[in-house]
């Protein structure tokens, strides 16, 4: 038994140990408790300090802002006077629609995440009815992805909107209620400054002049100031009207448009697909142009004034003018009047039609046409640059050249139409016409005579077409030969299939058998060698001088397309073309502020790539060594050219396999004396029997030759010019690149 003491004595001591368990277990319970919330805050600090990581990553990534100019005709709206004044409630709403408009289009499409806004610039009258509303596309992209932003792509997006209907059979259809005419889309990337200019306050130099007076002259001068100028003046014609500018002088510094230029557009804003006419450096002759609408913009852009820099014009307001007629020649052969491209002595629009019916008084009289400066040959697959001429129902194109040339046809009613086509204003045509005796131009009687030659379209076409040669003897110019054939050097074109390096001499003077004499690489030879793609395609050479410079040649990148470094790709670690191990899009490309395009001086050019090649790549890519200001290249030197050009002058197309062919440095006094035209800045290399030469595409590319002392190689040239290919006696002209180390070095200071 137990007493009741003893009981309470127990009870106590149960109690005290609960009590001391109890204690126990609240200390272990904050312990843990502590942990967890010190995990918790650890684990809260972790996310936050991710998070603002992240976005300071996606901040930093640098970004881009790609400006779109375009524009586009709506058929069913009015315009409005008030439309001019850019701060009418009327322009206002009407460039909101559009917004609008251009809002849903491009936040709906695959861009959307990059579509930042969209400006109406201008909304005007123009001769097709309706309004022309011109307009600014922004996009706001990460710098790796600039290339998704193609010009074609983001005016897909704006057609593939508009739903037209087939039944109707007219190029207007429906976007969001507005009847745009598809056919009128026009659409290019813009310059930021120009997007600044024309929808902000970026100028205080832009004019809008309006004129309504036929053949008045309206004055435009414009004269640089000190620190450099971009003026715009957007010339507008009263409706059915067109506008004839005349430049009656232009003081510029001839830099290739880099700083300086005077561009005439046929829109109101910038569009490059619009460009009428574009003046890197002062003229020859007067120049005038018709635009094809009512509307034009001038833009003179001149950097600090050193010298004078002006322009003095005027424009006039001008009619339609009908080309074309039908024309009754008289009996007496001979030449007897003459017809002219629209517009004649201006350049010529880039749209044109005209239709020429002649018609002899006899069956035995046929057509000659005498055209100057110009020539046409018959049209291949691959169509017309500038414009084709159809003549009795057969193809061809124009070309200009700097004689005259005639063409018979041996027919007493000739149709003849001029079709222009080209993407620009063309310089004006002339074409003397007249009868001539069909039957005095039998080719017998022509081939033994040499006067009458001289006026028959079988002389110098590159066929020889008499049994003597004599109708491409003596001949002081050539025309191309068409596509299957290959041209000899004494001007008769042969086919093809016949002239290819086999070893037989199928050219009388064996130029056939010229300037083949490249052969295959192997896989990683020249692991400098880099192939420039424009828009797809191999178009130049360049070298690879550390991770993520190349240098190549300024005239590669000549014309404000091939300048632009988004339109180029370059692939490295490449032998078989198409295959390459490495291809980065281009950054920046610095042309030599002192490229000369007449005569390719300073031909060299500066590649910056937008991704490094990687280490993992160097059994295959590697840097050639920039030869130092000091280094002299001997004549008599055997170095070595490198590309994937044309093996032929008469190819049309560049080589599969990277070839290969070992050079001699030629001397300079007789290179001097071969083209006369040779500064300190180029050098000659060849053999003198020809062969072993670059070609077409190999322009950019390497002439790497090897130290004698520790084998290292170097970049002595850059594939630059040259008379023909493989000619013999008229050797390449390579860029002397140990002239440009300090230049180079400006830029690419870890090289050197
Ligand atoms: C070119 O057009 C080219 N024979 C390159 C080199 C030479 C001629 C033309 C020299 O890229």
């Amino acid at each position: 038994m137990v007493s009741a003491e003893d009981k309470l004595a127990k009870r106590i001591l149960a109690r005290k140990k609960h009590d001391k368990l109890k204690k126990k277990d609240k200390l272990l319970w904050n312990f843990q408790n502590k942990i967890i919330l010190f995990t918790l805050i650890l684990f809260i600090l972790g996310v936050v300090t991710w998070t603002l990581l992240w976005l300071f990553i996606v901040q930093a990534e640098n970004k881009d802002a790609l400006y779109f100019v375009g524009l586009f005709r709506v058929a069913n709206i009015e315009f409005l006077p008030e439309y001019r004044q850019k701060e009418s409630k009327e322009f206002l709403s009407m460039a909101q629609t559009v917004q609008h408009v251009m809002n849903l289009v491009y936040t709906t499409s695959s861009f959307s995440k990059f579509y930042k806004q969209s400006t109406v610039s201008e909304v005007s009258n123009n001769n097709n009815g309706g309004l022309l509303i011109h307009f600014w596309i922004v996009f706001v992209v990460p710098q790796a992805k600039g290339q998704v932003l193609c010009e074609d792509c983001v005016a897909a997006v704006l057609k593939d909107s508009i739903q037209t209907s087939i039944i109707n059979r007219t190029s207007v259809g429906s976007l969001q209620g507005l009847a745009v005419d598809m056919d009128s889309i026009v659409l290019s990337a813009g310059l930021r400054s120009d997007y600044w200019s024309t929808t902000g306050t970026g100028t205080n130099c832009m004019y809008d002049l309006y004129a309504d007076h036929l053949h008045k002259h309206f004055p435009l001068d414009m004269r640089a100031t000190s620190e450099g100028t971009i003026c715009y003046f957007k010339l507008i014609a009263s409706v059915g009207h067109l506008i004839h500018l005349s430049i009656v002088s232009l003081q510029i510094e001839a830099d290739n448009c880099i700083t300086d230029s005077l561009t005439i557009y046929d829109s109101l804003m910038p569009i490059k697909d619009k460009i009428l006419y574009r003046a890197c450096e002062p003229p020859d002759s007067l120049v005038s142009l018709v635009s094809t609408n009512n509307l034009m913009l001038v833009i003179f852009k001149a950097a600090q004034v050193k010298e004078h820099k002006e322009f003095h014009g005027y424009f006039e307001v001008i009619t339609q003018e009908k080309c074309g007629k039908a024309i009754m020649t008289k009996e007496k052969t001979g030449y007897e009047g003459r017809i002219t491209s629209p517009y004649y002595p201006s350049y010529y629009p880039p749209k044109c039609l005209c239709a020429w019916n002649f018609q002899t008084p006899q069956k035995s009289l046929g057509i000659a046409l005498k055209f100057h400066n110009y020539t046409i040959s018959e049209k291949n697959i691959k169509g017309c640059e500038r414009g084709w001429w159809k003549i009795n129902e057969r193809m061809y194109c124009g070309y200009y050249v700097d004689h005259q040339t005639v063409f018979h046809i041996t027919s007493s009613a000739v149709s003849v139409e001029l079709q222009c086509s080209s993407k620009v204003s063309e310089k004006p045509l002339l074409v003397e016409y007249g009868s001539y005796n069909i039957s005095q131009l039998v080719p017998e009687w022509n081939c033994n005579s040499s006067l009458a030659i001289q006026d028959n379209l079988l002389a110098c076409n590159g066929v020889r077409d008499c049994e003597n040669g004599k109708d491409e003897q003596n001949c002081t110019h050539s025309i191309p030969c068409t596509n299957h054939m290959f041209k000899c050097r004494n001007n008769i074109c042969i086919r093809k299939q016949y002239a290819r390096c086999d070893g037989t001499v199928d050219c009388v003077d064996g130029s056939d058998e010229s300037s083949c004499s490249g052969s295959n690489t192997e896989e990683g030879e020249w692991p400098w060698q880099v192939s420039l793609h424009f828009g797809g395609a191999a178009y130049c050479g360049a070298s690879v001088i550390s991770k993520e410079w190349l240098v190549s040649a300024a005239h590669c990148f000549q014309g404000s397309k091939l300048a632009d470094p988004r339109a180029w790709r370059a692939h490295l670690g490449m032998q078989m073309q198409g295959r390459a191990k490495f291809v980065s899009a281009v950054r920046r490309v610095i042309v030599h502020e002192y490229y000369n395009s007449q005569n390719y001086d300073y031909d060299i050019a500066l590649l910056q790539l937008s991704t490094p090649w990687p280490d993992t790549m160097s059994h295959l890519i590697q840097p050639i060594c920039l030869p130092p200001s000091s280094h002299k290249a001997r004549s008599g030197d055997k170095c070595w050219i490198t590309g994937w050009g044309q093996k032929q002058e008469a190819d049309d197309e560049g080589s599969a396999v990277l070839q290969k062919a070992e050079v001699e440095i030629i001397d300079q006094t007789l290179c001097h004396s071969t083209y006369g035209i040779i500064t300190a800045r180029m050098f000659c290399a060849g053999l003198s029997s020809g062969k072993r030469d670059g070609c077409k595409g190999d322009s950019g590319g390497p002439l790497s030759c090897q130290s004698n002392g520790d084998g290292k190689w170097f970049l002595t040239g850059i594939v630059s010019w040259g008379y023909g290919c493989g000619r013999p006696n008229f050797p390449g002209v390579y860029t002397r690149v140990s002239n440009f180390a300090p230049w180079i070095h400006k830029y690419v200071p870890s090289v050197l």
